[in-house]
């Protein structure tokens, strides 16, 4: 059988979107930690992109979480995630893509908190297959690609947890409209799936990607908004759906 290999960051928040997916779906994969930064030599070789998630179903290969989503649902058809048409489609589909933008100001939030903690580039350079002292040489590099290329500055920053206040605004009254299960009527989706992984990196739910500080070491403002937003309708639900359906 082909193989299925997905080339990611393990932290990343969009290539846990698509892990998502493939585990709903039951599918059998394989991932690839790439290098920051010069991950972009593989991604570009394999499917002229510079970002994962980048799915490599055997000689397909899909870039961009949202393209896997709709490549998945065409060739995988089980467990469906789209609804087949009506205004429920049109409400997943849209509703993927603005919790999709989001993602990018929740991931300059988060880094803008947590960027310089060693933990960080562990997860994400420590399991790239380098040896000892190129993984040491690497972690600085990549933290500082990571600042220059995600704009971690404070102001950016600032402007970006207004914007998540927005993301989490829209996804309590979207619960509000229907059951407060799922966001579009009574079935998990797409929409869910998006929702979840791009905002859960807020409140690091256990067990997920971004369950890794001791969270007594964190400092008390960033501890204080943690659980803040985990009390929170938003967080509340975001923490079920890890629970329940991830
Ligand atoms: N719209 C893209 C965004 C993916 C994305 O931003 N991926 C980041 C990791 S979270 C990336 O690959 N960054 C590397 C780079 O820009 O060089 C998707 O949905 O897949």
């Amino acid at each position: 059988m082909a193989e299925r290999i997905l080339y990611q960051f393990p932290i990343s928040h969009y290539c846990e979107k698509s892990r998502w997916q493939l585990d709903h779906k039951g599918l059998a994969y394989r991932t690839v930690n790439l290098l920051p930064v010069t991950h972009r030599v593989r991604t570009h070789w394999l499917a002229r992109t510079n970002t994962v998630p980048l799915l490599r179903d055997g000689k397909r290969r899909v870039s961009d979480s949202t393209k896997i989503a709709y490549y998945l649902e065409k060739y995988y058809p089980d467990q469906p995630l789209l609804p087949k048409a009506g205004d429920a489609r049109a409400r997943v589909i849209e509703l993927e893509q603005q919790f999709d933008r989001y993602g990018v100001h929740v991931r300059r939030w988060v880094y803008g908190q947590i960027l310089d903690r060693s933990e960080v580039m562990t997860a994400l350079v420590g399991d790239c297959g380098l040896p000892g002292p190129l993984e040491r040489l690497a972690k600085p590099l990549v933290r500082e690609a990571i600042r220059r290329g995600y704009a971690i500055n404070p102001q950016r920053v600032m402007r970006s947890e207004q914007r998540v206040e927005e993301a989490l605004v829209l996804l309590e009254s979207e619960l509000k409209k229907g059951q407060g299960q799922y966001l579009v009527g009574d079935r998990f989706s797409l929409a869910d799936i998006t929702a979840a992984s791009m905002l859960a990196p807020l409140i690091s739910p256990q067990g997920s990607p971004w369950d890794l500080f001791d969270e007594t070491t964190l400092s008390p403002t960033l501890r204080k908004q943690m659980e803040n937003w985990r009390a929170r309708p938003a967080g509340k639900w975001l923490l079920a759906m890890y629970a329940q359906d991830r």
